[in-house]
């Protein structure tokens, strides 16, 4: 049995009838800004990475533009190579890119190392691919991955776009040494009186399956609580959800 440990610490915040809590070790990135929406059909009409992600989606360049795919993850170990494609929207002329956020510092750099490939301009419903190599030095870890389409020549930009959509995936760093994981997130974020069902999003970074957890977490410095999952079996690389 490969027996894995999270210690989750869940800062509380009383008030009179609700309980609020926050918690979050993930930075905080932008959320694009478009110049144009409208019906262009500019966009990604599909994102594929490695073998697990093969992610058909509109691209029709309306609100929202933003799309949130961070619960759907590819893996790698460092020095490893990541194939990719994108399919344009089908309306205009489109520019791809791929950012990675490796200093985890909730930005994206406009340039390599973070953009890590950039189509320059392809026609409409063009099928654009290639690969990425992770840096041989990366940490292990959980790294937010940021697709960006825009009409072809605008830039493409990570945080503010001309047309387009942007769509953000989970990359996982993995290591044959390492056993531990990453909690990303907790849900909800909002607790009210009475019990409330929590979330924890966690990733397998080794590069064996996952099949228990123990989780502890404390409220209010009150009595830790643990509890242990069995029966699971969490592949290599990949993320899984405790409710
Ligand atoms: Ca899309
Ligand atoms: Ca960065």
């Amino acid at each position: 049995m490969n027996l894995k440990k999270f210690t989750l610490m869940i800062a509380v915040l009383m008030y009179s009838i609700k309980i609020f809590s926050q918690c979050s070790s993930t930075p905080v990135y932008c959320n694009p800004t478009f110049t144009n929406i409208n019906t262009f059909n500019i966009g990604l009409q599909n994102v594929t990475f490695g073998s697990t992600i093969n992610n058909s989606t509109t691209a029709l360049g309306t609100a929202p533009n933003y799309f949130d795919f961070t619960n759907l993850s590819f893996s790698a170990s460092a020095g490893g190579t990541v194939n990719f494609s994108i399919t344009n929207g089908s309306g205009n002329s489109t520019q791809a890119r791929i950012f990675i956020d490796w200093d985890l510092n909730g930005t994206f750099g406009a340039i390599s190392p973070e953009m890590v490939w950039s189509s320059g301009t392809t026609t409409a419903s063009s099928i654009v691919s290639g690969s990425f190599s992770i840096p041989s030095g990366q940490s292990t870890g959980v790294y937010r991955v940021r697709v960006v389409g825009d009409l072809g020549g605008s830039g493409a930009n990570p945080c503010a776009l001309g047309f387009g959509e942007v769509e953000d995936y989970t990359l996982i760093v993995t290591s044959s040494t390492m056993d531990g994981q990453a909690v990303i997130n907790t849900l909800p974020v909002k607790y009210v009186m009475g019990n409330n069902t929590i979330a924890m999003r966690m990733a397998n970074l080794g590069t064996s399956a996952m099949t228990s957890l123990k989780i502890g977490y404390r409220l209010n410095n009150g009595t830790p609580v643990v509890q242990y999952l069995t029966g699971l079996s969490v592949a290599a690389g990949s993320l899984y959800t405790a409710t």
